[in-house]
């Protein structure tokens, strides 16, 4: 009788069981995307590289996501491992916009559409990538230079001397924010460019930058016009060693818009904040995905984007989130 009641609940127990739930196997990920970040040199970065992890997971893509550490020769040896790899799309931000024409053109020829993101590339073969995803640079340094004009009529001053600290040689960002700047000074009289200097975008250099300039110029100096915060903080130190204060003897003005120079703007030792948002991950994965599904997409996206400044109420400012 024992035994007949151990059968009957092992019985009963495996059809409870077998009426479960089946353990559904992983959906299969949509897409496969290869993605080549040129390094992790400023927030900016490390927050675009982030949000692209972050949004992958949300879209169910699989991601093959691979840091070149700053060279360009990086990014060409990860193409070429993502060709191989026959990866459904690419994607990088370009270190340079100069010598991609070989690897795309591998890539093109493996029937692999290309998606820039951030950064561009220059060529003359526009077939070569299908879409740019990223920020207007040379309208934020239009927005940079605004700013300048409508603090100068404040400042009441005739002549304002501005020193330049520039991105990375030969990017996209650093050409056009300077073109933007530039553009928009010429017009006004009272702007006056002592020197452009170049900083990689690297906080270290920007110290460098600022107390090179410092030594040269002194309180000549009015303006200092950085392309991103991390030269921005790197210079911070630098003005103070020497006796000025930031945000006031000399105006800042920088680009990118992470909670840390928010916050140093917010104590007014910075004057201007051009926002250069790295939050690109969900465009990229709907482009990858409409790539993948064979439908036509945009060749030219660019965020919208503001400038924080010193005349702003920031006290309700959301967290960045870089
Ligand atoms: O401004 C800087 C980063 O390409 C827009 O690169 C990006 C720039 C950004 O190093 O912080």
């Amino acid at each position: 009788m024992k035994k007949l009641w151990s059968i009957l609940t092992a019985l009963i127990l495996l059809a409870v069981l077998s009426g479960c739930e089946k353990k559904q196997p992983a959906a299969e990920p949509s897409l496969l995307l290869g993605f080549s970040q040129l390094g992790s040199e400023s927030s900016f970065r490390i927050g675009n590289t982030k949000d692209i992890e972050e949004k992958a997971k949300e879209y169910g893509i699989s991601l093959m996501m691979e840091n070149a550490n700053q060279k360009q020769e990086n990014q060409i040896d990860a193409i070429r491992r993502f060709i191989a790899y026959r990866v459904d799309v690419i994607a990088f931000s370009p270190i340079v916009e100069e010598g991609w024409d070989n690897v795309l053109t591998e890539a093109k020829n493996a029937g692999i559409p290309v998606v820039l993101v951030d950064r561009t590339v220059k060529t003359d073969k526009e077939d070569l990538y299908v879409s740019l995803i990223g920020a207007d640079f040379y309208r934020e340094g239009v927005m940079a230079a605004e700013y300048l004009l409508k603090k100068a009529d404040d400042l009441g001053k005739d002549i304002l001397n501005i020193v330049e600290i520039t991105g990375t040689e030969d990017s996209t960002p650093m050409r056009q924010r300077q073109q933007g700047f530039a553009d928009t000074i010429r017009k006004d009289p009272r702007m006056n460019l002592l020197e452009s200097v170049n900083g990689d975008f690297l906080r270290s250099r920007g110290a460098e930058c600022m107390s090179y300039l410092l030594e040269k110029y002194g309180d000549r100096i009015d303006v200092i016009f950085s392309h991103n915060d991390e030269m921005t903080m790197g210079a911070l130190p630098e003005i103070e060693k020497a006796g000025y204060a930031p945000g006031k003897d000399m105006i800042l003005i920088s680009i990118d818009g992470g909670q840390e120079a928010i916050d140093i703007l917010k104590e007014g030792k910075i004057n201007c904040i051009v926002e250069c948002t790295p939050m690109l991950g969900s465009i990229l994965m709907e482009t990858a995905l409409a790539l993948k599904a064979g439908k036509t997409v945009e060749k030219v996206t660019h965020p919208v984007e503001r400038a924080f400044t010193d005349y702003d109420d920031l006290s309700d400012l959301k967290p960045r989130g870089y």
